[in-house]
């Protein structure tokens, strides 16, 4: 039992944010688990018997795409059929209120953009469920896709999160022929646009950050015009265990360029950039209750 932020915590904090013009909010998995989607390093973590990040990475893919693509399309018919909490609106709000914030958004659920998160004040590091790319870099097809499921191959069946979660149920070996497959090049597989672990974060999202931090009005990754320039007053880190990088960069960079940190996660992190300092604010307890009362 987490009791409750003082109202002396919440009023110095409240104080700061009415002060501050320009906002970064680092969104992690957290944000989206009152919705229903399980984190990455939480309970629920793990999908069948493997973890998340076992499966995130292109050597996954080139070993067993069929696998991979069992494993995206149930996230994506996940976020799909899940609904944003108030969370996601408390930002999405804060973003209408302040034309200087700029939510730097790890999850790929599509969650924030569906409560009407400026798009224009949204950086996707980690791409979304929701667009596919070419397997074979040098075809260069990137594009949207909201069909559940992506192929007829991975068609749901009447129980569907029962058979596809549960690891005794065997998983069918779906043939290279009937996975998504390129409409371009029509010759290799489509891929969720997703970062894997050991892909760079593309050029124009990390530069767009960095352009963002350095004061430019111009946000280049979002082809947002946006109005306040100038030094970075807050940094909010939501729901995020902060130990992938570089995202969890972004806290410390805040910090140097004079910004104050607030940290809205479960529980208080001992060690890495999650650990907050002397002068942060540390929220911790169910965000979906916590980050409405607190960005109100
Ligand atoms: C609740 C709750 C409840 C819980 N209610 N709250 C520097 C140092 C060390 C390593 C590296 C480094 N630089 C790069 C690396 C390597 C690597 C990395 O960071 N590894 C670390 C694990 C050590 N990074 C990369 O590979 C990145 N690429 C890169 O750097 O490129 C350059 C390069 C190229 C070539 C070689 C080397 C470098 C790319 C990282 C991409 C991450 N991708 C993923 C998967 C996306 C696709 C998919 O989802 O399938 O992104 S990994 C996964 O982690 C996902 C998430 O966005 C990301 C962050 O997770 P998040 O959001 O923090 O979730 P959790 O679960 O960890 O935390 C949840 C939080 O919620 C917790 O705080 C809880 O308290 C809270 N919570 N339950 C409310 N019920």
């Amino acid at each position: 039992n987490i009791p409750p932020p003082s109202e002396e915590m919440i009023k110095s904090f409240t104080e700061h944010l009415i002060r501050s013009k320009r906002i970064l909010a680092l969104i992690g998995a957290g944000l989206s688990a009152a919705s229903g989607i399980p984190t990455y390093r939480g309970a629920g973590g793990f999908w069948r018997s493997y973890s998340d990040i076992q499966l995130a990475t292109k050597t996954a893919f080139d070993e067993d795409p069929s696998l991979v693509w069992q494993f995206y399309n149930y996230r994506r018919h996940q976020a799909l059929t899940a609904d944003p909490n108030s969370a996601h609106h408390a930002l999405a709000e804060l973003a209408k209120r302040k034309p200087g914030f700029l939510a730097v958004n790890q999850n790929i659920d599509g969650l924030c953009r569906r409560v009407g998160h400026p798009p224009t004040q949204i950086i996707d590091l980690h791409g979304s469920l929701f667009r596919v790319k070419c397997s074979n870099e040098a075809c260069g097809y990137n594009a949207e896709d909201y069909n559940d499921p992506i192929t007829p191959a991975l068609s749901l069946t009447k129980d569907y999160d029962n058979d596809v979660t549960k690891a005794d149920i065997p998983l069918a070996k779906i043939d290279h022929t009937d996975l998504p497959i390129c409409p371009l090049c029509t010759d290799a597989l489509l891929r969720p646009a997703v970062v894997w672990f050991g892909e760079s974060i593309p050029a124009d999202k990390a530069s767009g950050i960095d352009k963002w931090l350095a004061g430019d009005t111009f946000n280049q990754a979002t082809a947002g015009l946006d109005s306040v320039g100038g030094q970075v007053d807050l940094m909010l880190v939501v729901r995020t265990s902060a130990v992938v990088y570089p995202a969890a960069a972004y806290i410390q960079q805040c910090r140097k360029r004079g910004a104050r940190v607030a940290f809205f996660n479960m529980e208080v992190a001992a060690a890495g950039a999650a650990r907050p300092e002397p002068g942060d604010w540390s929220f911790q307890g169910d965000a979906s209750k916590l980050i409405p009362q607190a960005l109100r």
